[in-house]
């Protein structure tokens, strides 16, 4: 916490935001929506994005709060200070990451005065170094053996080096080149390479491995899947993989690779999508320029973050109406449903960004949490989801707030009249109905036909989903996770709890390999006990 202080509820700000949670605005009671201009005034924009939050449990005294607990906990200071390379990747008094958090300066390309110059001026660079090589790869001066150009892309990386990655290519492919193709690789799971490389035409297929590290198990046994593969059809593997890796790192060998582009200490797995971890396959996917545009959208949002005023911020308004409902009201989950079939892998990314970042049990000076750190993040594209788990939102009683995701316009506009409307339509009434069902609820006689309402959600609307609000809605969401980290006063940015069930994994796998030497140890038995043939 930037006062020092070890706990939320040690603020005055917190304290106040307990007493208000003692009795929330009802939502449920007459004109509880349209009273006092609420619809109108609880809006809170950016250049592309609008956040309507009327139906929260919210009043004009608890934003006011919120923006204090903001003030107290120096919300956006830290903010600034991570975008000019602060050293907010630690722990105080243990060894840690200890790195710089400067994600923000791969869009940070924009200004004549960025945060951090070294770092932008490093992401520049490598812009410029994939503008050659996408054109290049236009041109065909790069290309196949045969001399073909190539046509397809397979990324190939796990966690962060897929999840975001993948979840903006989908998101984005309405503009993608039709001449184009790209697949993922992410699972160690042998049949998800073998789908993929059943369906590519190998010859004019270029590989992209993806790892920060370059030593992650899944990534390396895809790499030779890959490789293999392309020897067995008589192609050579150097001439079709590009390695996108820290510098240094073992994969970090151009003699292996056609090409290789770096990513750093400072840019975490989960951040790294506007990196070249995200770049490489988005820049052959939709080509340069729209890159730049995703970029631009993305740089406008680092910008807005800055904003010390909640009602302005609108990343910063997220991110306290979440803590709002998982502190103080006492959420424990919460669901992102996008009303947009092409943000279908958004939840899944923000899932990994949300949870690895601030799933965590002690502050930054390593002492126990005295509250809760961040919810558990879920979520399906509506309207899909209304006919599965919506029973539950609206009936069960695990009250989950709902963010959800809207456009106005659908991506490709091509759309039919039935019943004398659009399925654009169809699609946003459906979302505006949801949000206002949650909040209002609805009476009834017959018990199992009463809606209790009262439960929270928001709306996050933009008239289209352009790679540009694309990059605007991914940088709300991670200032958004930053900001909330601030807020519990933990360290976002390292990943420490993945690390017990990689070793142990590799304990099996020294088992596996070794046979059955060490009868006594768990593994083995464990082990002599699965492979059992025939239970
Ligand atoms: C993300 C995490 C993690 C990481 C993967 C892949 O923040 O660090 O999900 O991205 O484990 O790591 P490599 O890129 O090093 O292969």
């Amino acid at each position: 916490m930037g006062n020092g202080k070890s706990g939320i509820f040690d603020t005055e700000a917190g304290r106040c935001l307990q007493q208000l949670a003692r009795q929330p605005y009802d939502l449920t009671a007459p004109e509880s929506l349209t009273s006092g201009g609420r619809l109108e005034k609880y809006v809170c924009r950016s250049d592309s994005l609008r956040l309507l939050y009327s139906t929260q449990r919210v009043t004009d005294q608890v934003i006011d709060a919120l923006q204090e607990l903001a003030d107290e906990c120096c919300l956006v200071e830290q903010f600034r200070q991570m975008r000019r390379g602060a050293v907010l990747n630690r722990i105080d008094g243990w060894p840690s990451e200890n790195r710089q958090v400067l994600h923000t300066s791969c869009r940070d390309i924009f200004s004549s005065s960025p945060a951090e110059p070294s770092a932008a001026a490093q992401a520049k660079d490598n812009l410029s170094q994939l503008k050659d090589f996408l054109g290049d790869l236009e041109t065909g001066r790069i290309s196949n053996a045969l001399g073909e150009k190539f046509d397809t892309l397979i990324h190939v990386g796990i966690g962060g080096s897929d999840l975001g990655p993948r979840a903006i290519y989908e998101s984005l492919r309405a503009f993608g080149r039709s001449d184009r193709k790209v697949y993922f690789i992410s699972n160690v799971d042998p049949d998800d390479a073998a789908a993929v490389l059943e369906q590519v035409n190998l010859a004019t297929s270029l590989v992209v491995i993806v790892s920060k590290s370059g030593t992650t198990m899944e990534t390396l046994a895809n790499e030779q899947i890959v490789r293999e593969v392309l020897r067995r059809a008589d192609l050579d593997p150097r001439n079709h993989c590009v390695a996108i890796t820290g510098e240094g790192s073992p994969m970090d060998n151009l003699a292996c690779y056609l090409r290789s582009f770096h990513m750093y200490d400072f840019i975490g797995g989960r951040f790294s999508i506007t990196s070249m971890v995200g770049m490489v396959t988005l820049g052959f996917a939709l080509g340069y320029e729209k890159i730049l545009d995703f970029l631009q959208g993305a740089a406008e949002i680092d910008l807005l973050a800055e904003e010390p005023d909640i009602r302005s911020n609108l990343p910063l308004l997220l991110a306290m109406l979440g803590v709002w409902n998982h502190t103080f009201l006492g959420y424990p989950t919460l669901a992102v449903l996008p009303y947009c079939q092409a943000l279908h892998r958004f939840p899944a990314h923000l899932q990994q960004c949300d949870m690895e970042s601030n799933g965590k049990s002690i502050d930054r000076l390593g002492r126990k949490l005295t509250h809760q750190s961040g919810p558990i993040l879920w979520g399906e594209p509506g309207t899909n989801g209304q006919h599965a788990f919506f029973q539950l939102l609206h009936q069960g009683t695990e009250i989950v707030p709902v963010e959800f995701i809207g456009f106005l316009q659908s991506q490709r506009g091509i759309d039919v009249e039935v019943s004398g409307t659009l399925s654009q339509q169809k699609l946003v009434a459906n979302l505006l109905a949801q949000s206002v069902a949650l909040a209002t609820g609805k009476q009834d006689e017959n018990p199992n036909r009463r809606f209790p309402g009262n439960r929270p959600s928001l709306l996050l609307i933009a008239e289209r989903l352009t790679p540009a609000v694309m990059g605007a809605l991914l940088a709300v969401y991670e200032a958004k996770i930053v900001f909330q980290g601030f807020t519990w006063n933990i360290n976002s940015f390292d990943q420490e709890g993945v690390q017990l069930g990689k070793v142990l994994a590799t304990r099996f796998l020294i088992c596996m390999t070794e046979g059955q030497k060490r009868h006594d140890s768990l593994e083995s038995k464990l082990l002599q006990i699965v492979l059992e043939k025939g239970c």
